[in-house]
């Protein structure tokens, strides 16, 4: 299993982080997404690395914006 932390811009309450959990969640591979709403950050466990690529597509079709990385 693999833990990686990524930074998320906009997510203003509650309805944004399941937006983003259910999206990134989604992702093939992906076995948990926590969400901390007040740092906006994002701690995704997944079976091997995931492109980083692939979890920007899933922040941006959640409606929200992946910061660095
Ligand atoms: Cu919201």
């Amino acid at each position: 299993m693999v833990t990686t932390t990524y930074q998320v811009q906009g997510m203003t309450c509650g309805h944004c982080v399941s937006s983003v959990s259910a999206e990134v969640g989604a992702i093939p591979g992906v076995s948990d997404v926590q969400v901390d709403l007040a740092t906006g950050r994002v701690t995704v466990t997944s079976e091997s690395p995931l492109n980083t690529d692939t979890v920007r597509a899933a922040v941006d079709e959640a409606g929200y914006d992946l910061v660095g990385a």
